[in-house]
């Protein structure tokens, strides 16, 4: 079976920051773990280069839109494997196979009689490069986003007729309860449609920086309507020479922040069923990570970690973390402290805390105690028998919670369900105590049962983790000779694992 998972393409006139990072690190997750059940996995982000911000911002510091664009973009291509994320492709809007998808697809949709050219007149968010409804302009027209005062604009586009999909789009919702996901955004989206859909611009003629519309060329597209249909536009050009449209088409998760719902889950399958194309599978809108102190954040913006004190110590800096900690430390920590789907705190006092608690202490240490435990009492080699029996039931489980926990992309609570296993392993060998078993030789037979178990629990355990922790799970399946990822081994086995190697801590102290 194929899996297409996609991140929201970032937009270039600022700089990666731990949002970004966030639902990188969630589509990696999805991504890995569906790689480890055999599926066809293509995994895709990228980044976001045309618009007015762009634009704007190119003309303050005095270069052309293009050179501000390659510039910046290779800050987000860069933070792909400083987060050890395996992304299959990295798609630029500016790449010209990308443009030409955008022009064919959007000339169908017009062909298919669903644009017409008209005047908008109207709220505009510069910032979130969006027309505001009455509705959505908040108290003295500004952004109920960000805050800022919204733009009077009217200029001559042509129109998508939105509304014109009103009905289809609810039909939608009707037959596909988790085309949008978690619930509680599924009903935000469904009451924005109902509440009545207007027509929305699609093009623009005030500034020429973007895809020019091929009907008329005073016109590029809105950047929106560029932007959505990267997630289409890169299977056709990814592999040069192939077209995985037909292999990947259409993608089961669309991973994206609240912020931008309304375009990924009114805008984008409307535009679809003008294009005549498949629709997505779900749409998985997380919340925000927000930092409790320092100036307060507007919605639509990722934590302003430079705006925020450092005397305050709640810098949550993405790269200071991987600097000093790993990437894993942060990805188990993104996935881990915010419920994926809900908004969530986050501060470098509980990265901390979480760190020691529960990487350090209950995972890493049980690694380095059992694999020193091999080593001292065996020579090195894990014991050829049977697992233990009352272990099994419950460690066996595990992979198949997992898989129906990331079916419906749950991150937080697969991770919670793997903790348990970690620590009903703690508590196995608190139990078991094998340096009582190891002082009386007849009890030889028992503390290979728990060596094997132990050992056995814990190339489990690094084998369902590995999408969270990819560095540190490779590590410890490595040590233990046993390098295969793929889930159907992730199963308490006897003469599985032979000799071990030695374990430096995965998870060390600070410096
Ligand atoms: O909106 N918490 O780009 P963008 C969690 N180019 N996630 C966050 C976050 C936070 N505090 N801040 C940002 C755009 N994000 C458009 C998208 S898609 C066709 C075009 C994440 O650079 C989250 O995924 O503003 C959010 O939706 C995205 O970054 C916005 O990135």
């Amino acid at each position: 079976m194929s899996f297409y998972v996609t991140t929201p393409i970032y937009y270039v006139n600022a700089a990666p920051h731990l949002g970004h990072a966030y639902s990188t690190i969630a589509c990696d997750v999805m991504a890995r773990h569906m790689r480890q059940r055999g599926e066809d996995v293509f995994f895709l982000t990228g980044t976001d280069e045309h618009g007015e911000p762009v634009a704007l911002a190119a003309e303050r510091e005095g270069v052309t839109p293009q050179e501000l664009v390659d510039r910046n973009a290779p800050r987000f291509r860069d933070l792909m494997p400083q987060l050890n994320v395996s992304n299959d492709f990295f798609i630029r809007t500016t790449d010209p196979e990308h443009q030409a998808k955008v022009q064919e697809v959007l000339a169908r949709i017009r062909d298919n009689g669903h644009v017409y050219e008209g005047v908008y007149e109207g709220w505009y968010c510069p910032r979130c490069a969006d027309f505001k409804t009455d509705a959505e302009a908040g108290e003295d027209n500004t952004c109920p986003i960000h805050r800022t005062p919204l733009v009077r604009e009217k200029e001559d586009n042509y129109f998508f007729r939105l509304s014109a999909f009103q009905d289809d789009l609810l039909r939608l919702f009707d037959e596909q309860p988790d085309f949008v996901m978690p619930r509680h955004r599924y009903n935000e989206a469904r009451a924005f449609i109902e509440s009545g859909l207007q027509d929305v611009s699609l093009s623009r003629s005030t500034f020429t920086w973007g895809v020019p519309v091929p009907w008329d060329s005073s016109h590029v597209f809105y950047v929106w309507f560029d932007a959505l249909l990267n997630y289409y536009s890169a299977l056709s050009y990814a592999r040069p020479g192939e077209d995985l449209t037909d292999r990947f088409w259409p993608a089961q998760y669309h991973v994206i922040g609240k912020d931008i719902l309304k375009f990924h889950t009114v805008f984008w399958p409307a535009m679809l069923l003008a294009a005549g194309l498949a629709l997505p599978e779900h749409v998985f809108v997380h919340g925000f990570l927000l930092m409790s102190s320092g100036p307060s954040k507007a919605g639509g913006e990722g934590p302003e970690l430079v705006k925020m004190s450092k005397s305050m110590g709640n810098v949550l800096d993405p790269f200071a973390i991987i600097d000093e900690f790993g990437a894993d430390a942060l990805r188990y920590y993104c996935m881990r402290d915010v419920s994926f789907g809900q908004d969530g705190e986050v501060s470098t006092a509980r990265f901390a805390v979480l760190y020691e608690s529960e990487l350090a202490n209950d995972f890493g240490n049980l690694a380095s105690r059992t694999i020193a435990m091999v080593h001292r009492y065996r020579g090195g080699t894990v014991p050829s028998g049977e697992p233990d029996r009352t272990l099994a039931p419950e460690i066996d489980a595990l992979v198949g919670e997992v898989c129906a926990l990331l079916d419906r992309a749950d991150l937080t609570g697969a991770l919670e369900a793997i903790w348990l296993r970690v620590r009903r392993l703690n508590r196995y060998v608190e139990e078991q105590a094998p340096w009582v078993l190891a002082k009386d030789e007849a009890r030889a037979d028992e503390l290979d049962r728990v060596l094997v178990s132990l050992a056995e629990g814990l190339r489990v355990l690094a084998v369902v983790l590995h999408p969270w922790i990819p560095a540190s799970s490779e590590k410890l399946l490595a040590t233990l000779g046993a390098p295969e990822l793929d889930l159907d081994g992730a199963r308490l086995t006897a003469g599985r694992l032979g000799a071990v190697d030695k374990l430096e801590p995965l998870f060390p102290k600070p410096k």
